[in-house]
């Protein structure tokens, strides 16, 4: 079949919904991007952006100028939708919220058309494009959708999950490789030539359900390996080992390949996406959580690990560990960005605050004011630190640029102590 795509709306305009509509925009696209957030759509509309990602400013400008792309805050009818809101998690037990995706379908049901293509690629628990396409036919029982009326359905529905790094989104929404996962064959095929319009990567299709899957199974899988790190990082400082040196040796084996210990893992993809898979099998999901809680546990043992510093620091110096000066340098949740949510650096950083009093430094070359909930700290240069303590949480290029500080050092990214550095 021939699918035309002359307008297309993108719904949530944030780190995924603004850069894949900016793409579709540069391919001559008429886009209407969708946001609840008013300030999101006013900035779009005079061709700026709300949030950090380098290349954006230049392809949303370039989009808003040109005409193809103009933001709303009301659905308006169009050939293809895409939805790309928040799934985070609630409650105790970490159970996926899918309430902006509901309503997402909600905001879109009264605009559809026969022959309209729905695709979520919010990262979402497996069921979510059933229960998606489910949503929209309780609010358009005019319609036939695919999980009634299989291939003759009005509507098509699909998932197709956002798998780019912050940071690099540009590039990669084009040259990444995409999962297409319809509800039926006809839904992949129309996906296909809706990502087609830009994606230069591979883009293979398969059913909603395994696409779903796909995208947990992915971060799932790093989690799991810098758990491994991370634990490898516990039982080398009991052992005397400097685990950077230990990874590096160990990788140089032709089938080995460990991702790097940290302070902890932060961001709003790779903490939040395993619990997805645990919450749906919770019987099964046995290395899953347990991943989930050596990454949660690991700030912590940063936290006894500064402590012991400073206590070190008092019984040399013969002061009082009150008056030790520690400075941390990193708060981002990783290197050489400025995203400091969900970031286990603010987190370690906030609770040296509560146990030091003022005595905390931070060093964070990507941003020019503390946020509120450190008011008590000092922002500094590096070349300004003058601290008992240096606390290293993120791996920055300032940071790997310049000499280990003097003093008592707790690394946490082997910056200044790892394989080949030394103290
Ligand atoms: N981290 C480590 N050690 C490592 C690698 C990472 O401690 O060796 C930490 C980072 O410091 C950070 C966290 O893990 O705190 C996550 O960072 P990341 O760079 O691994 O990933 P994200 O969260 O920025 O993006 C991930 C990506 N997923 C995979 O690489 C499998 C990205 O492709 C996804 O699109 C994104 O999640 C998402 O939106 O799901």
């Amino acid at each position: 079949m021939n699918w035309r795509f002359n307008r297309i709306a993108v719904v949530g305009l944030g780190y995924i919904g603004l850069p894949t509509a900016a793409m579709f925009a540069s391919r001559k696209i008429h886009v209407t991007g969708v946001d609840v957030s008013e300030h999101a759509v006013e900035t779009i509309n005079q061709g700026k952006i709300h949030i950090v990602e380098p290349d954006l400013d230049i392809a949303v400008h370039s989009a808003v100028s040109q005409g193809y792309l103009r933001a709303t805050t009301t659905p308006e009818p169009a050939d293809a939708f895409l939805i790309a809101v928040p799934t985070p998690f609630k409650g105790e037990d970490n159970e996926p919220d899918l309430s902006y995706v509901e309503a997402a379908c909600r905001s879109i049901a009264p605009v559809l058309a026969p022959g309209n293509l729905v695709v979520l690629e919010s990262t979402s628990p497996v069921g979510t494009t059933e229960k998606m396409s489910a949503w929209l036919a309780e609010a358009r029982s005019d319609l036939s959708f695919p999980h009634q009326a299989g291939e003759a359905s009005d509507i098509r529905v699909a998932h197709c999950p956002e798998r780019v790094l912050p940071g690099k989104v540009m590039q990669e929404l084009i040259h990444n490789a995409r999962v297409i996962g319809g509800l039926t064959p006809a839904c992949s095929d129309a996906s296909l030539a809706l990502y087609r319009l830009f994606v230069e990567g591979e883009c293979v299709t398969t059913n909603a359900r395994t696409a779903e899957m796909a995208k947990l199974t992915e971060n799932a899988f790093r989690d799991v390996n810098i758990a491994f790190a991370n634990e490898l990082s516990l039982i080398c400082d009991r052992l005397g080992i400097n685990v950077w040196e230990l990874i590096a040796l160990a990788n140089r084996h032709p089938r080995v390949n460990i991702l790097q210990p940290g302070p902890g893992v932060g961001g709003h993809c790779i903490a939040v996406d395993p619990w997805f898979i645990v919450s749906s099998a919770p019987d099964l999901a046995r290395l899953i959580r347990t991943t989930r809680k050596v990454n949660d546990g690991k700030p912590a043992w940063v936290l006894d690990q500064v402590e012991g510093a400073v206590s070190q620091w008092a019984e040399t110096s013969g002061r009082d560990a009150a008056e030790a000066t520690v400075a941390c340098y990193g708060l981002a949740f990783k290197p050489d960005i400025d995203d400091l949510r969900e970031s286990p650096a603010l987190h370690i950083a906030k609770e040296l605050e509560a146990r030091l009093g003022g005595r905390l430094l931070v060093v964070e070359p990507n941003i020019d004011r503390l946020p509120a909930s450190l008011g008590r700290c000092r922002l500094v240069a590096a070349s300004d630190v003058v601290a008992d303590v240096h606390v290293l949480l993120v791996d920055h290029r300032e940071f790997k640029a310049m000499p280990a500080p003097s003093g008592i050092v707790v690394d946490t990214r082997g910056v200044w102590t790892g394989a080949g550095r030394t103290m």
